[in-house]
């Protein structure tokens, strides 16, 4: 009991040791607890742009371009999601962080993370997941190989229209509570440089008809079958990606839900990935 009163008296008499410690506490606290949210919540505060697609359409290639400046790094198929932290100055040049650093003013730059996923059919859940949830998503940069899409274009498309009805049920559900105001979606046509690669026009024809294709297939022939729109349950009308009946699909119905799809060509291996950049520097 005299203990505890001795202790009492020493912790309230102010003192120079008790100060000392008292302004310790209050400088380091707020100091340790930024330090343990920023490791606990990684790159979740940072824009993001996404990097989806098929495996060998050339993502790993473009964040490898950035980020080394190299376009003849030998590449492996990606097994699991990397981020790289990069900065789009006012002028709209995409650059690594490191580079801005030296060259550049602070403030004259955003920084932004470009995250690569990998393409193959049993790995994308890590590029779903974030389609899905991630808050600081602000676009989605679809590349495809614009020289195969002949014969990738049921894989491709597959892909694409997995990716586009997770953010149209997305925008869907923001209309009721707090969700993205908009995500824009870049389909890069990448490479570009090689004699059989499609010109975007055929890029962007070929996928509204194949995405058509499976929207009619997945809507179990119910709109064929007479019944009217408004008889069939909400179910269908939810699963149907862009304007709900139409015949053909084209890339301006998702403009519905406030998704901007734009199709641009490009090629890594030249370095021509300048309108990427730009359509990126206008999203972050
Ligand atoms: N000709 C040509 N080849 C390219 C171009 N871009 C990438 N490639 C090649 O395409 C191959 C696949 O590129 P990656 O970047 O590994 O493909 P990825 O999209 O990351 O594939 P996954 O990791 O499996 O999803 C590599 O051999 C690249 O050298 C380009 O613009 N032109
Ligand atoms: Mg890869």
């Amino acid at each position: 009991m005299e203990g505890l009163k001795n202790t009492l008296e020493y912790l309230l008499t102010p003192s120079a040791p008790i100060f000392i410690v008292g302004a310790l506490i209050v400088l380091l606290v707020p100091i340790l607890v930024h330090f343990f949210v920023v490791r606990t919540t990684p790159y979740t505060t940072l824009p993001t742009i996404l990097l989806v697609g098929p495996s060998g359409a050339g993502k790993t290639s473009l964040l490898t371009l950035v980020e080394r400046g190299d376009k003849t790094v030998p590449t492996h198929t990606s097994q699991t999601p990397q981020p790289v932290e990069l900065t789009v100055s006012a002028g709209g040049a995409v650059q690594s962080f490191r580079e801005t650093a030296k060259e550049d003013a602070p403030g004259m730059h955003k920084k932004f993370l470009l995250m690569d996923t990998p393409g193959h059919g049993k790995l994308r859940k890590f590029a779903m997941d974030r389609v899905n949830t991630q808050d600081s998503l602000k676009g989605i940069m679809f590349v495809l190989d614009a020289a195969a899409l002949d014969e990738n274009l049921p894989a491709t498309g597959s892909y694409l229209y997995d990716v586009l009805l997770a953010l149209q049920k997305r925008m869907g559900a923001g209309k009721t509570s707090r969700g993205p105001s908009s995500i824009h979606v870049l389909i890069a046509a990448n490479k570009s440089d090689l004699f059989t690669a499609l010109p975007v026009s055929l890029v962007k024809s070929n996928l509204e008809a194949e995405l058509g294709r499976i929207r009619k297939s997945k809507s179990k022939g119910l709109l064929d079958s007479g019944v009217g729109a408004d008889d069939v349950g909400n179910e269908e009308s939810d699963n149907w990606l862009g304007t709900y009946g139409a015949e053909k699909f084209s890339f301006s119905q998702m403009r519905e839900f406030d998704l901007e799809v734009d199709i641009v060509g490009g090629s890594v291996l030249e370095g021509k990935v300048d309108k990427w950049w730009k359509w990126i520097s206008a999203r972050v």
